[in-house]
Protein backbone atom coordinates (compact mmCIF):
# COMPACT_ATOMS: atom_id res chain seq x y z
CA UNK A 1 0.00 0.00 0.00
CA UNK A 2 1.48 3.42 -0.58
CA UNK A 3 1.37 6.21 2.18
CA UNK A 4 -0.64 8.97 0.09
CA UNK A 5 -1.09 12.23 1.91
CA UNK A 6 -2.49 14.35 0.05
CA UNK A 7 -5.26 14.09 -2.88
CA UNK A 8 -7.67 16.04 -4.87
CA UNK A 9 -11.30 14.36 -5.46
CA UNK A 10 -14.22 16.04 -7.03
CA UNK A 11 -17.41 15.80 -5.08
CA UNK A 12 -20.89 15.87 -6.60
CA UNK A 13 -23.44 15.77 -4.15
CA UNK A 14 -27.23 14.68 -5.41
CA UNK A 15 -29.37 16.66 -7.27
CA UNK A 16 -33.11 17.23 -5.45
CA UNK A 17 -35.79 14.69 -7.27
CA UNK A 18 -38.48 17.97 -9.18
CA UNK A 19 -41.89 18.28 -7.57
CA UNK A 20 -44.47 16.63 -9.13
CA UNK A 21 -47.48 18.05 -11.19
CA UNK A 22 -50.22 16.47 -11.00
CA UNK A 23 -54.37 16.33 -9.91
CA UNK A 24 -56.49 13.50 -8.06
CA UNK A 25 -58.68 11.76 -10.83
CA UNK A 26 -60.96 9.33 -9.25
CA UNK A 27 -64.48 8.29 -10.33
CA UNK A 28 -67.03 10.17 -9.06
CA UNK A 29 -64.62 13.31 -8.24
CA UNK A 30 -64.70 14.84 -11.85
CA UNK A 31 -62.08 17.63 -10.77
CA UNK A 32 -59.67 16.74 -7.82
CA UNK A 33 -57.57 18.95 -6.52
CA UNK A 34 -53.71 19.39 -7.10
CA UNK A 35 -51.99 16.07 -5.16
CA UNK A 36 -48.71 16.79 -6.90
CA UNK A 37 -45.80 15.13 -4.58
CA UNK A 38 -42.57 16.62 -3.72
CA UNK A 39 -39.09 15.78 -4.79
CA UNK A 40 -36.85 13.80 -2.08
CA UNK A 41 -33.71 15.94 -1.21
CA UNK A 42 -30.30 14.90 -2.90
CA UNK A 43 -28.01 12.66 -1.41
CA UNK A 44 -25.20 13.89 0.33
CA UNK A 45 -21.16 13.75 0.49
CA UNK A 46 -19.92 13.24 4.16
CA UNK A 47 -16.39 12.26 4.98
CA UNK A 48 -15.91 9.72 8.51
CA UNK A 49 -12.78 9.54 10.13
CA UNK A 50 -12.13 5.33 10.91
CA UNK A 51 -9.25 4.69 12.70
CA UNK A 52 -8.29 1.28 11.24
CA UNK A 53 -7.18 3.49 8.25
CA UNK A 54 -3.59 5.48 8.17
CA UNK A 55 -3.43 6.64 4.05
CA UNK A 56 -5.57 8.33 1.60
CA UNK A 57 -4.46 5.92 -1.07
CA UNK A 58 -8.23 4.63 -1.80
CA UNK A 59 -8.60 8.21 -3.55
CA UNK A 60 -5.57 7.79 -5.67
CA UNK A 61 -7.45 6.49 -8.47
CA UNK A 62 -11.13 7.29 -8.46
CA UNK A 63 -11.53 10.56 -9.05
CA UNK A 64 -15.33 11.28 -9.08
CA UNK A 65 -17.37 10.91 -6.33
CA UNK A 66 -21.53 11.08 -7.02
CA UNK A 67 -24.15 10.56 -4.49
CA UNK A 68 -27.82 9.90 -5.35
CA UNK A 69 -30.20 11.90 -6.54
CA UNK A 70 -33.40 12.46 -5.47
CA UNK A 71 -36.28 10.71 -7.05
CA UNK A 72 -39.56 13.23 -8.16
CA UNK A 73 -42.72 13.37 -6.70
CA UNK A 74 -45.43 11.11 -8.17
CA UNK A 75 -49.07 11.89 -7.61
CA UNK A 76 -51.04 11.34 -4.76
CA UNK A 77 -49.38 13.40 -3.16
CA UNK A 78 -46.30 11.14 -2.78
CA UNK A 79 -42.91 12.35 -1.75
CA UNK A 80 -40.03 10.91 -3.89
CA UNK A 81 -37.46 8.99 -1.67
CA UNK A 82 -34.43 10.75 -0.71
CA UNK A 83 -31.30 10.13 -2.87
CA UNK A 84 -28.65 7.84 -0.20
CA UNK A 85 -25.60 10.08 1.28
CA UNK A 86 -22.70 8.61 0.07
CA UNK A 87 -19.81 8.26 3.07
CA UNK A 88 -16.34 8.53 2.28
CA UNK A 89 -14.60 6.86 5.11
CA UNK A 90 -11.13 8.26 6.05
CA UNK A 91 -8.04 8.25 8.28
CA UNK A 92 -8.12 10.22 11.44
CA UNK A 93 -6.44 13.52 10.60
CA UNK A 94 -7.60 14.30 7.22
CA UNK A 95 -8.32 17.80 6.73
CA UNK A 96 -10.76 18.81 3.74
CA UNK A 97 -10.02 21.87 1.54
CA UNK A 98 -12.41 23.60 -1.19
CA UNK A 99 -9.59 22.92 -3.81
CA UNK A 100 -10.98 25.79 -5.50
CA UNK A 101 -10.64 28.39 -2.98
CA UNK A 102 -8.36 26.52 -0.68
CA UNK A 103 -11.01 27.61 2.31
CA UNK A 104 -10.84 24.71 5.06
CA UNK A 105 -13.72 22.77 5.15
CA UNK A 106 -13.34 20.96 8.32
CA UNK A 107 -10.65 18.82 10.45
CA UNK A 108 -11.58 15.08 11.09
CA UNK A 109 -9.69 14.23 14.19
CA UNK A 110 -12.15 11.68 15.96
CA UNK A 111 -12.76 8.12 15.39
CA UNK A 112 -16.45 7.82 13.54
CA UNK A 113 -16.72 11.68 13.21
CA UNK A 114 -18.50 13.29 10.32
CA UNK A 115 -17.97 16.35 7.78
CA UNK A 116 -20.29 17.44 5.17
CA UNK A 117 -18.57 18.73 2.28
CA UNK A 118 -20.84 18.32 -0.69
CA UNK A 119 -25.12 19.13 0.73
CA UNK A 120 -27.15 17.34 -1.85
CA UNK A 121 -29.79 19.51 -3.59
CA UNK A 122 -33.20 20.25 -1.89
CA UNK A 123 -36.42 18.41 -3.36
CA UNK A 124 -38.69 20.02 -5.70
CA UNK A 125 -42.06 21.26 -4.45
CA UNK A 126 -45.19 19.70 -5.68
CA UNK A 127 -48.08 21.56 -7.24
CA UNK A 128 -49.76 20.74 -4.25
CA UNK A 129 -48.18 23.47 -2.43
CA UNK A 130 -49.48 26.37 -4.51
CA UNK A 131 -53.13 25.96 -4.36
CA UNK A 132 -54.83 28.88 -3.54
CA UNK A 133 -58.39 30.72 -3.39
CA UNK A 134 -58.12 31.61 -6.88
CA UNK A 135 -55.96 29.31 -8.39
CA UNK A 136 -57.79 25.79 -7.52
CA UNK A 137 -55.85 23.54 -10.28
CA UNK A 138 -52.13 25.19 -10.07
CA UNK A 139 -49.61 24.18 -12.64
CA UNK A 140 -46.80 25.49 -10.91
CA UNK A 141 -44.07 23.12 -9.25
CA UNK A 142 -40.40 23.95 -8.15
CA UNK A 143 -37.94 21.23 -9.36
CA UNK A 144 -35.16 20.10 -7.27
CA UNK A 145 -32.21 22.10 -6.26
CA UNK A 146 -28.99 20.58 -8.09
CA UNK A 147 -26.45 19.45 -5.26
CA UNK A 148 -23.48 20.84 -4.34
CA UNK A 149 -20.11 20.28 -6.36
CA UNK A 150 -16.88 21.01 -5.53
CA UNK A 151 -13.23 20.00 -5.53
CA UNK A 152 -11.82 18.99 -2.77
CA UNK A 153 -8.31 18.83 -1.38
CA UNK A 154 -7.71 16.03 1.27
CA UNK A 155 -4.64 16.50 3.95
CA UNK A 156 -3.73 13.98 6.13
CA UNK A 157 -1.82 15.28 8.72
CA UNK A 158 -0.89 11.63 11.27
CA UNK A 159 -1.38 13.09 14.78
CA UNK A 160 1.08 12.53 17.35
CA UNK A 161 1.40 14.15 20.27
CA UNK A 162 5.96 14.42 20.07
CA UNK A 163 7.68 14.31 16.44
CA UNK A 164 11.11 13.48 16.59
CA UNK A 165 13.39 16.01 14.64
CA UNK A 166 16.40 14.90 13.16
CA UNK A 167 19.07 14.61 10.56
CA UNK A 168 19.19 11.35 8.87
CA UNK A 169 21.28 9.17 11.15
CA UNK A 170 20.81 10.68 14.13
CA UNK A 171 18.76 7.83 15.20
CA UNK A 172 15.38 8.75 15.79
CA UNK A 173 13.71 5.65 13.89
CA UNK A 174 16.10 3.71 16.84
CA UNK A 175 14.56 5.78 19.98
CA UNK A 176 11.04 4.99 18.48
CA UNK A 177 11.55 1.39 18.55
CA UNK A 178 13.28 1.04 21.84
CA UNK A 179 10.37 2.86 23.28
CA UNK A 180 7.53 1.56 21.22
CA UNK A 181 6.76 -1.79 19.31
CA UNK A 182 6.74 0.53 16.21
CA UNK A 183 9.49 -1.41 14.09
CA UNK A 184 10.63 1.15 11.57
CA UNK A 185 13.74 0.39 9.66
CA UNK A 186 17.06 1.29 11.06
CA UNK A 187 20.35 1.05 9.07
CA UNK A 188 23.43 3.29 9.16
CA UNK A 189 22.59 5.41 6.13
CA UNK A 190 20.96 8.73 5.51
CA UNK A 191 17.07 8.88 4.61
CA UNK A 192 16.53 4.99 5.69
CA UNK A 193 12.84 6.66 6.96
CA UNK A 194 10.78 7.50 3.86
CA UNK A 195 7.45 7.99 5.81
CA UNK A 196 6.26 8.99 8.96
CA UNK A 197 5.51 5.90 11.31
CA UNK A 198 4.00 6.41 14.64
CA UNK A 199 4.68 4.27 17.73
CA UNK A 200 2.86 4.46 20.72
CA UNK A 201 4.61 4.32 24.21
CA UNK A 202 2.77 2.97 27.26
CA UNK A 203 3.81 4.19 30.07
CA UNK A 204 1.33 2.98 32.89
CA UNK A 205 -1.90 0.64 32.27
CA UNK A 206 -3.51 3.78 31.24
CA UNK A 207 -1.10 6.21 30.23
CA UNK A 208 0.45 6.01 27.06
CA UNK A 209 1.25 8.72 24.26
CA UNK A 210 1.98 8.83 20.39
CA UNK A 211 5.37 9.42 19.05
CA UNK A 212 5.56 10.34 15.47
CA UNK A 213 9.19 9.59 13.54
CA UNK A 214 9.58 11.47 10.28
CA UNK A 215 12.41 10.95 7.53
CA UNK A 216 15.54 13.08 8.48
CA UNK A 217 16.27 16.44 7.21
CA UNK A 218 18.86 18.03 5.32
CA UNK A 219 20.30 21.82 4.72
CA UNK A 220 18.59 23.33 2.39
CA UNK A 221 15.75 20.86 2.88
CA UNK A 222 13.61 23.90 2.99
CA UNK A 223 14.72 24.15 -0.82
CA UNK A 224 13.90 20.86 -1.52
CA UNK A 225 16.97 19.24 -0.41
CA UNK A 226 16.80 15.71 0.81
CA UNK A 227 13.27 14.46 0.82
CA UNK A 228 12.67 18.51 1.94
CA UNK A 229 10.49 19.45 4.77
CA UNK A 230 6.71 18.22 3.54
CA UNK A 231 7.08 15.75 5.86
CA UNK A 232 7.36 18.57 8.90
CA UNK A 233 3.46 18.88 8.71
CA UNK A 234 3.22 15.72 10.10
CA UNK A 235 4.56 16.96 13.30
CA UNK A 236 2.45 20.49 13.42
CA UNK A 237 0.13 19.52 15.57
CA UNK A 238 2.50 17.37 18.37
CA UNK A 239 2.60 19.30 21.75
CA UNK A 240 6.45 18.51 21.95
CA UNK A 241 8.99 18.32 19.35
CA UNK A 242 12.05 15.84 20.62
CA UNK A 243 14.85 17.01 18.78
CA UNK A 244 17.54 13.89 18.05
CA UNK A 245 21.17 15.02 18.35
CA UNK A 246 23.80 12.52 17.22
CA UNK A 247 26.78 13.34 19.68
CA UNK A 248 29.43 11.05 17.40
CA UNK A 249 28.58 11.87 13.72
CA UNK A 250 30.83 10.40 10.94
CA UNK A 251 31.31 14.28 9.70
CA UNK A 252 30.98 17.65 11.28
CA UNK A 253 29.74 18.58 15.09
CA UNK A 254 26.42 18.24 16.97
CA UNK A 255 26.42 21.53 17.64
CA UNK A 256 26.04 22.84 14.20
CA UNK A 257 24.21 19.38 12.93
CA UNK A 258 21.26 21.01 16.21
CA UNK A 259 21.63 24.52 14.34
CA UNK A 260 21.01 23.03 10.49
CA UNK A 261 17.65 21.55 12.00
CA UNK A 262 16.92 24.77 14.11
CA UNK A 263 17.33 26.50 10.44
CA UNK A 264 15.26 24.60 8.60
CA UNK A 265 12.86 24.83 11.26
CA UNK A 266 12.60 28.10 10.70
CA UNK A 267 12.15 28.17 7.51
CA UNK A 268 8.87 25.79 7.70
CA UNK A 269 7.91 28.11 10.38
CA UNK A 270 8.83 30.39 12.49
CA UNK A 271 5.89 29.34 15.07
CA UNK A 272 6.50 26.36 14.67
CA UNK A 273 10.16 26.82 15.26
CA UNK A 274 9.28 28.35 18.96
CA UNK A 275 7.43 25.17 19.58
CA UNK A 276 8.41 23.78 22.94
CA UNK A 277 11.53 21.59 21.82
CA UNK A 278 13.91 19.48 23.69
CA UNK A 279 17.38 18.39 23.34
CA UNK A 280 18.11 14.44 22.88
CA UNK A 281 21.79 14.00 22.59
CA UNK A 282 22.06 10.15 21.33
CA UNK A 283 24.24 7.56 21.23
CA UNK A 284 25.83 8.80 24.44
CA UNK A 285 26.97 4.94 24.92
CA UNK A 286 30.05 5.85 22.49
CA UNK A 287 31.70 8.13 24.65
CA UNK A 288 33.02 7.15 28.32
CA UNK A 289 30.84 8.88 31.29
CA UNK A 290 33.31 12.05 31.72
CA UNK A 291 32.98 12.39 28.57
CA UNK A 292 29.75 12.33 27.94
CA UNK A 293 29.00 15.30 30.55
CA UNK A 294 31.60 17.27 28.94
CA UNK A 295 30.00 16.89 25.69
CA UNK A 296 26.88 18.12 26.84
CA UNK A 297 27.98 21.07 28.53
CA UNK A 298 29.71 21.72 25.14
CA UNK A 299 26.52 21.28 22.83
CA UNK A 300 24.74 23.43 25.61
CA UNK A 301 27.31 26.35 25.18
CA UNK A 302 27.94 26.15 21.35
CA UNK A 303 23.88 26.77 21.23
CA UNK A 304 23.05 28.51 24.36
CA UNK A 305 20.50 26.36 24.71
CA UNK A 306 18.35 27.25 27.39
CA UNK A 307 15.45 24.10 27.07
CA UNK A 308 15.63 20.90 28.58
CA UNK A 309 18.90 18.25 27.18
CA UNK A 310 18.58 14.81 27.76
CA UNK A 311 21.77 12.75 27.32
CA UNK A 312 20.25 9.07 25.55
CA UNK A 313 21.30 6.22 23.75
CA UNK A 314 18.43 4.60 21.79
CA UNK A 315 20.70 1.37 21.13
CA UNK A 316 21.07 0.37 24.95
CA UNK A 317 17.91 2.20 26.27
CA UNK A 318 19.87 3.91 28.45
CA UNK A 319 18.09 7.64 29.51
CA UNK A 320 14.86 6.67 26.88
CA UNK A 321 13.09 5.91 30.03
CA UNK A 322 13.27 8.68 32.03
CA UNK A 323 12.94 10.60 29.52
CA UNK A 324 9.65 9.06 28.29
CA UNK A 325 8.49 9.84 31.95
CA UNK A 326 9.20 12.94 31.36
CA UNK A 327 7.40 13.53 27.87
CA UNK A 328 4.54 12.30 30.03
CA UNK A 329 4.17 14.19 32.42
CA UNK A 330 4.58 17.29 30.20
CA UNK A 331 1.53 15.94 28.07
CA UNK A 332 -0.33 15.79 31.12
CA UNK A 333 0.31 19.42 32.43
CA UNK A 334 -0.42 20.47 28.91
CA UNK A 335 -3.96 18.46 29.20
CA UNK A 336 -4.64 20.38 32.05
CA UNK A 337 -3.83 23.79 30.90
CA UNK A 338 -6.22 22.69 28.04
CA UNK A 339 -9.18 23.13 30.16
CA UNK A 340 -8.48 26.89 30.80
CA UNK A 341 -10.45 28.75 27.65
CA UNK A 342 -7.80 31.73 27.36
CA UNK A 343 -4.86 28.83 27.12
CA UNK A 344 -6.88 26.78 24.85
CA UNK A 345 -8.15 29.92 22.71
CA UNK A 346 -3.82 30.77 21.78
CA UNK A 347 -2.65 26.55 21.29
CA UNK A 348 -5.61 26.79 18.36
CA UNK A 349 -4.32 30.02 17.13
CA UNK A 350 -1.20 29.03 17.58
CA UNK A 351 -1.92 25.89 15.61
CA UNK A 352 -3.79 27.71 12.50
CA UNK A 353 -0.71 29.89 12.75
CA UNK A 354 1.70 26.94 12.04
CA UNK A 355 -0.40 25.50 9.32
CA UNK A 356 -0.98 29.02 7.49
CA UNK A 357 2.86 29.27 7.51
CA UNK A 358 3.84 25.37 6.82
CA UNK A 359 1.21 25.55 4.01
CA UNK A 360 2.77 28.81 2.49
CA UNK A 361 6.40 26.96 2.70
CA UNK A 362 5.59 23.98 1.11
CA UNK A 363 3.69 26.31 -1.66
CA UNK A 364 6.49 27.81 -2.06
CA UNK A 365 9.00 24.86 -2.46
CA UNK A 366 6.16 23.60 -5.00
CA UNK A 367 6.87 26.51 -7.57
CA UNK A 368 10.67 26.22 -6.41
CA UNK A 369 10.38 22.67 -7.98
CA UNK A 370 8.10 23.86 -11.02
CA UNK A 371 10.32 26.17 -11.88
CA UNK A 372 13.19 24.12 -11.80
CA UNK A 373 11.81 21.69 -13.86
CA UNK A 374 11.00 23.81 -16.62
CA UNK A 375 14.31 25.13 -16.88
CA UNK A 376 15.36 21.34 -16.88
CA UNK A 377 12.64 20.27 -19.39
CA UNK A 378 13.69 16.88 -18.39
CA UNK A 379 10.58 14.71 -19.42
CA UNK A 380 11.45 11.66 -18.18
CA UNK A 381 12.02 13.13 -14.29
CA UNK A 382 8.65 11.88 -12.89
CA UNK A 383 9.51 11.81 -9.59
CA UNK A 384 6.56 12.30 -7.25
CA UNK A 385 6.87 12.82 -3.79
CA UNK A 386 3.91 10.95 -2.73
CA UNK A 387 5.51 7.62 -4.64
CA UNK A 388 7.00 5.56 -1.96
CA UNK A 389 5.60 2.44 -2.21
CA UNK A 390 6.14 1.46 1.46
CA UNK A 391 3.42 1.47 4.10
CA UNK A 392 3.01 3.75 7.09
CA UNK A 393 2.92 1.42 10.11
CA UNK A 394 0.72 2.28 13.16
CA UNK A 395 1.75 -0.01 15.83
CA UNK A 396 -0.29 -0.16 19.00
CA UNK A 397 0.38 -2.39 21.77
N1 LIG B 1 26.04 3.42 18.97
C1 LIG B 1 24.80 3.83 18.73
N2 LIG B 1 24.30 3.76 17.50
C2 LIG B 1 23.04 4.19 17.30
C3 LIG B 1 22.23 4.72 18.35
N3 LIG B 1 21.05 5.09 17.84
C4 LIG B 1 21.09 4.78 16.53
N4 LIG B 1 22.27 4.25 16.20
C5 LIG B 1 22.70 3.82 14.85
O1 LIG B 1 22.67 4.93 13.98
C6 LIG B 1 22.24 4.54 12.67
C7 LIG B 1 21.06 5.33 12.23
O2 LIG B 1 19.93 5.04 13.05
P1 LIG B 1 18.43 5.28 12.59
O3 LIG B 1 17.57 5.04 13.78
O4 LIG B 1 18.13 4.53 11.34
O5 LIG B 1 18.51 6.83 12.26
P2 LIG B 1 17.34 7.79 11.75
O6 LIG B 1 17.51 9.08 12.48
O7 LIG B 1 16.02 7.12 11.87
O8 LIG B 1 17.77 7.98 10.22
P3 LIG B 1 16.86 8.31 8.94
O9 LIG B 1 15.69 7.40 8.95
O10 LIG B 1 17.76 8.05 7.81
O11 LIG B 1 16.48 9.75 9.06
C8 LIG B 1 21.97 3.04 12.76
O12 LIG B 1 23.11 2.36 12.32
C9 LIG B 1 21.76 2.81 14.25
O13 LIG B 1 22.10 1.50 14.64
C10 LIG B 1 22.82 4.76 19.66
O14 LIG B 1 22.23 5.20 20.64
N5 LIG B 1 24.10 4.31 19.77
MG1 LIG C 1 14.74 6.58 10.47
Amino acid sequence: MKFIDEVVIQAFAGKGGNGCLSFRREKFIPKGGPDGGDGGHGGSIYLEADESLNTLSAFRFQKDYRADSGVQGRGRNCAGKAGEDLILQVPIGTAAFADDTGELIGDLTEHKQRLLVAKGGRGGLGNIHFKSSTNRAPRQTIPGAEGESRPLRLELNVIADVGLLGLPNAGKSTLIRAVSAARPKVADYPFTTLVPNLGVVSIEQHQSFVIADIPGLIEGAAMGAGLGIRFLKHIMRTRLLLHIVDVLPLEGDPAEHARVIANELEQFSPTLAKHERWLVLNKMDLLDESEQQAKKQAIIDALDWQGPVYNISAATGEGTKALMYDIMQHIELHHEQLQDPTFFKEQQQRLRQIQEEGRESMHQLALLRQEQQDSLDEDDDDYDDDDYDVEVVYTRD
